[in-house]
């Protein structure tokens, strides 16, 4: 070690931190802390191990200094976020870019000199009367290829309590990798506090340098900005999967359990707050990850891994009715965060828990009484509709037993999907792979939620719901998807799905109870169990195996009316939809493959055929007489 970082090292940290730092025998890593202490300047410096006593050291000292506070039920606590700091900043989230250099028009960068500059001065002395916790992560099922290890750098122990739950230990891990300098480092301070939540937000910034797979965070207590290893590891982790040949996608992973015992896994992508958590978790089926896989391709096969070990999802409408594992798990003894909820007498309460709320209690904003209003005007929900949990997959009875398998599962189908009332159909299987890539994944577009800070039911192009996360130029991105399949024996079938459709009233054509069925057909297509109906937009069910599931599944009925109103292709919706990406391409994505293009054309042609024969709104049943029933797809 160069004799100043040990300098620095040693002034700071006591004995036994000192020795496990030291214990791991990487350089960069140890400049990396002492450049870290150098700039924060900590009061004290806590090195964690894989130790069941430190994650429980960091969760006291995160009740100690008032970020958590301990519930009634035993493991659970609550944090709050400041009331301007209650989603993901995509504004203040960029790229540190050298001059010159750019990554195209749609993803944020600030000149690379200047913007280190900015956030280390944001970041000078704000540990100065903190302990500063230094932890260690691994990315993905230990001991494999898809694992890359990872040092998080907090003054918040809520961040690291909550990475203790949502990572698997990285300190034994980060032994293992000698001076190896292919690691992920996170720096984050919260800042000057005010009422225990950070208090500059107008200085609030996430800033990303790829080329140091490296990321500060200041100013800023909310999960997606400052858990280091969840949405600002996506970014670095598309960038290296880019060069390296594999992807790194915002996706659920789960086993889809088919007829006789058959489990059958399926990734989705959607983006935030569209039902990636609560389709991972139906009933009858196994969870293996609910947010982020890596995809990887080995002796032929795609397969995928969950990177996480636990869920941060969204507690709104989760309730007995809806949700039930997840509600049943959040009333249970097992370890919670809880975030941004609505407490009284240390029990929390959320939007759509299927009970009355509470009038008045404590909230993000304080002391909250029914009716109060913000600064701007607007009402104080209860809890905010970005309200969070946090826990442990293997603490649910619905974890999938090959969640830590190193060598990932085998993807058999992918499902892309989005916040979309009025074009696509409930289920729908792509002609091919490549359509999938470019027809689904490439096309989504989704109206805006609350896990991102901004306005709420914004129309938006979301590429594969990966939009805020993709750190390449964008048509690289989507060559690289369409690539993947090369040497695959048997690329997985990619998938449609819309749980938003939304009839003539404006009221929803579906249940919330419905993704269920809409899974399992698409686990019955993977092992060719059940015919199609082709359609100009792609294959979708047969009314009879549809009736037949809804029967069996959900036990209710489901009419040819019901059929008809959802699956009717909607000709004039989806060319709009057509025209309104493809000129996002056209104008903001300069390096689209061709194919794209050729592609969008030839849907094009598909439904104005269909159109001219058909009309505008098609019935399948219309489809279907005389075929061209794809039986022989099976
Ligand atoms: C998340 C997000 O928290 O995508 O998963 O915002
Ligand atoms: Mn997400």
């Amino acid at each position: 070690m160069a004799g100043e970082v040990k300098d620095i090292l040693k002034r700071k940290l006591t004995g036994k931190h000192y020795e496990r730092l030291i214990a791991i025998a990487n350089s960069k890593m140890h400049r990396f802390v002492a450049d870290a202490i150098e700039l924060t300047d900590p009061s004290s410096v806590y090195v964690c191990t894989d130790s069941p006593d430190d994650v429980a050291y960091i969760r006291a000292l995160a009740i100690k200094n008032g970020e958590e506070i301990p519930l009634d039920i035993k493991g659970h606590t609550c944090h709050f976020d400041g009331y301007h700091d209650q989603g993901r900043d995509t504004f203040s989230t960029r790229y540190l870019l050298p001059t010159g250099s750019s990554l195209g028009e749609s993803l944020k960068s600030v000149e690379k000199q200047a913007g280190v500059a900015e956030v280390r001065g944001f970041l000078k002395n704000s540990m100065a009367d903190r302990e500063m916790l230094i932890c260690f992560w691994a990315l993905g099922p230990i001991g494999s290829d898809f694992a890359i290890p990872c040092i998080q750098i907090t003054d918040s122990p809520y961040v690291a309590h909550s990475e203790s739950i949502l990572y698997r230990p990285g300190y034994e891990q980060f032994k293992k990798i000698g001076d190896s300098p292919h690691f992920f480092r996170f720096l984050h301070s919260e800042g000057e506090l005010e009422k225990f939540v950070s208090k500059n937000v107008d200085k609030r910034r996430v800033y990303i340098d790829l080329e140091e797979e490296m990321v500060y965070s200041v100013n800023t207590q909310y999960g997606g900005n400052t858990i280091g290893l969840k949405k600002l590891a996506l970014r670095l982790a598309i960038q290296k999967a880019s060069r390296e040949g594999w992807l790194a996608e915002h996706m659920f992973v789960m086993g889809v359990h088919g007829p006789k015992g058959r489990v059958t896994y399926f990734t989705g992508a959607f983006p935030s707050a569209c039902g990636k958590t609560s389709t991972s978790m139906l009933p009858g089926q196994t969870i293996v990850g609910d947010d982020i896989a890596y995809l990887r391709k080995k002796e032929g096969q795609m397969r995928c891994a969950n990177v996480e070990k636990g869920i941060f999802g969204i507690i709104r409408d989760v309730n007995s009715k809806d949700d039930p594992i997840i509600y049943e798990a959040l009333t249970e003894p097992i370890e919670v965060i809880f975030s941004n909820v609505l407490l009284v007498d240390n029990k929390p309460h959320w939007l759509g828990m299927g009970r009355e709320l509470p009038k008045k209690g404590i909230n993000h904003s304080g002391q909250w009484l029914e009716g109060t209003k913000d600064d701007k005007g607007n009402e104080i929900t209860a809890s905010h509709k970005n309200a969070r949990y946090c826990l442990n997959i293997p603490d649910l009875a619905n974890c999938d037993p090959l969640l830590d398998e190193p060598e990932g599962v085998l993807v058999g189908g992918i499902v892309y999907g989005g916040r979309d009332s009025d074009t696509w159909v409930p289920v729908e299987q792509a002609f091919n792979w490549n359509e999938g890539i470019i027809l689904k994944g490439a096309a989504i577009e989704s109206e805006t939620t609350a896990a991102t800070l901004g306005k709420e039911g914004v129309r938006t192009f979301n590429l594969m719901s990966n939009i805020d996360f993709v750190s390449i130029p964008l048509g690289r991105y989507v060559q690289i998807n369409l690539d993947f399949a090369n040497g695959v024996k048997k690329p997985p079938l990619v998938f449609s799905v819309n749980y938003f459709l939304r009839g003539k009233d404006g009221k929803y054509l579906n249940g919330m109870a419905d993704k269920l069925v809409w899974i399992l057909w698409a686990e019955l297509r993977v092992n060719g169990d059940v015919g199609v109906l082709k359609t100009p937009t792609g294959f979708v069910p047969i009314y009879d195996d549809l009736a037949r599931l809804f029967r069996q599944h959900l036990s209710r009925d489901f009419t040819r009316d019901d059929y008809v109103r959802q699956f009717t292709i909607r000709i004039p919706e989806n060319l709009a939809k057509l025209d309104r990406v493809e000129k996002v391409y056209r104008e903001k994505v300069p390096d689209t493959p061709q194919i794209l293009f050729r592609t969008f054309d030839e849907a094009r042609s598909r439904l104005k055929a269909a159109a001219h024969k058909h009309g505008d709104y098609i019935s399948p049943f219309d489809l279907a007489q005389g075929g061209p029933f794809d039986l022989a797809e099976k």
